[in-house]
């Protein structure tokens, strides 16, 4: 079928208003959050319902064309965006939000909620949601599950598919699956919605989760300490992780990055001298952590210099330096962005071959390097050069590789990385992802040309 009759059957099933042909307002959602990806779809559908998303993934599925589910379009790796002559599922009007069951902590969320408003609603409520971001604004609980986001606070909850204990999806043939029970446990064979973890929209639809809920701990310490570099706040980090419980966060930014943040939004930096590396550091708890940090501090003779905040607004400010980097780092890029993971104990010297390598390979690149220390991972943006630079990617990639890291350690493959998954994963696994794709989706209509090699 052609476009036109694709959207008239389309808008049968959602209303005329959901479905949107128009150049303009489709260009939106055709492009990633950085601007580096650019795609083209036939239409964008917004089914309001699991059943209308089932019946819109059957209708195209009977016509041949190929979905591409979209949430927030936050995603770091191009995998929200359509290929050629696909319909862009888009999950922001499944905003279904059930009351949180206070006997299991637990909450059923639609796909299209936002971060931020489950963040309330489980605050509502006197609990917590384990994984927060800083695009917590926009991105979607489906677009997390689907990228298995991690976030600020993987150190202490881990990531969403820690949190995962149901989904219900649609599945390539518009088969509805729901798992939303919520049973701790369940061994009646392998967890299903554990595959749709990380699945980036290959695999299924997601409508909705069932998701684990935390205490909430209002008692918080946020600290910025100034070391000489980044084995230093390795080891600062792996001292009061062993020793401080109530540590939830353990993030790095370094000189570079510093410098840019601050010069760039006229941020006041609270040391006397930009330090080489800073950890940022958060401890939550019921009764006031301070105490608990300072000891940790003290112990630790790596420790240059600290700035301390017990108060939100000055904690906020703490925080900015670190959360800033990405929309800095945009305006002034875009620039090539890789987000790696190594072993805590290779971070130094991994980073030491990353920067030696670039600088003798790619003289022109300027590298600026931060992220999540207490997981390894770290956020490797370099400005100077195209943001597609494929070579400049393998390097990188290549340096991960020999230090037996992750090409990915957060944000997925989507299209930015799926030539490099050999590094990661051995022609066992990649044979597996395989199988289990083609037994998903025979066709191959869920979001092509993401995530697998082609
Ligand atoms: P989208 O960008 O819309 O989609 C991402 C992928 O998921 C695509 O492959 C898409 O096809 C698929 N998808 C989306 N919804 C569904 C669904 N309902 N069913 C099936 N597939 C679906 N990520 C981190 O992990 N940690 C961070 O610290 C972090 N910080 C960020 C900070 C900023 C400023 C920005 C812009 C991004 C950051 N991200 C981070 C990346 C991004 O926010 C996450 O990957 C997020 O999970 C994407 O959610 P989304 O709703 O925007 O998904
Ligand atoms: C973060 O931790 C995000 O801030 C984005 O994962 C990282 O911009 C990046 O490279
Ligand atoms: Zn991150």
């Amino acid at each position: 079928v052609g476009a036109p009759e694709l959207a008239a059957r389309l808008a049968e099933l959602v209303g005329p208003v959901n479905v949107l042909v128009d150049d303009d307002v489709r260009t939106g959602f055709d492009r990633d959050w950085t601007g580096t990806w650019q795609g083209r779809s036939l239409a964008v559908v917004r089914p309001g319902t699991t059943e209308e998303v089932a019946a819109v993934v059957r209708c195209c599925a009977e016509a041949g064309v190929a979905v591409v589910p979209q949430g927030g379009n936050t995603g770091l790796v191009g995998g929200a965006v359509p290929s050629g002559g696909s319909v862009l599922l888009s999950t922001t009007r499944l905003r279904r939000l059930d009351p949180v069951d206070p006997v299991s902590s637990q909450v059923t969320v639609g796909a299209g909620v936002s971060i931020a408003q489950l963040h309330a609603h489980a605050g509502e409520a006197g609990l917590a949601y384990g994984v927060d971001w800083g695009a917590r604004d926009s991105a979607t609980v489906g677009g997390s599950v689907a990228t298995n986001a991690g976030g600020l606070r993987v150190l202490r909850y881990g990531d969403t598919r820690a949190q995962l204990r149901g989904l219900e999806w649609v599945t390539a043939s518009g088969q509805v699956v729901t798992r939303l029970d919520g049973l701790v446990k369940d061994n009646t064979g392998p967890f299903l919605p554990a595959l749709l973890a990380g699945s980036e929209g290959t695999l299924g639809v997601i409508t909705a989760a069932r998701l684990q809920l935390v205490p909430q701990l209002p008692e918080r310490v946020t600290a910025l300490v100034a070391v000489d570099g980044i084995a230093e706040a390795v080891q600062v980090v792996a001292r009061v992780r062993a020793s401080t419980p109530s540590l939830e966060a353990a993030e790095l930014v370094l000189r570079d990055g510093i410098d840019l943040v601050t010069g760039h939004l006229g941020l006041g930096l609270p040391f006397d001298r930009v330090p080489e590396a800073a950890v940022l550091l958060e401890c939550a708890d019921r009764h006031d952590p301070t105490e608990d940090l300072a000891t940790a501090l003290a112990g630790c003779p790596e420790v240059l210099d600290a700035a301390v905040a017990t108060e939100p607004g000055p904690a906020a400010a703490l925080w900015r330096l670190r959360e800033a980097h990405t929309e800095v780092l945009a305006s002034l890029g875009p620039p090539l962005k890789l987000d790696v993971s190594v072993a805590p104990d290779r971070l130094a010297p991994f980073t030491a071959d990353l920067l030696a390598a670039l600088a003798e390979r790619v003289p022109a690149s300027r590298p600026v390097l931060f992220g999540h220390i207490g997981d390894g991972n770290v956020h490797v943006n370099v400005l100077g050069v195209d943001p597609l630079d494929h070579d400049v990617a393998g390097l990188v990639l290549g340096v991960v590789a020999r230090h037996r890291g992750s090409i990915s350690a957060e944000h997925g493959i989507g299209r930015a990385k799926r030539e490099w998954l050999h590094l990661t994963r051995s022609p066992a696994e990649i044979e597996l992802l395989r199988a289990i794709k083609a037994a998903l989706d025979p066709k191959g209509l869920l979001n092509p040309g993401v995530l697998f090699p082609g």
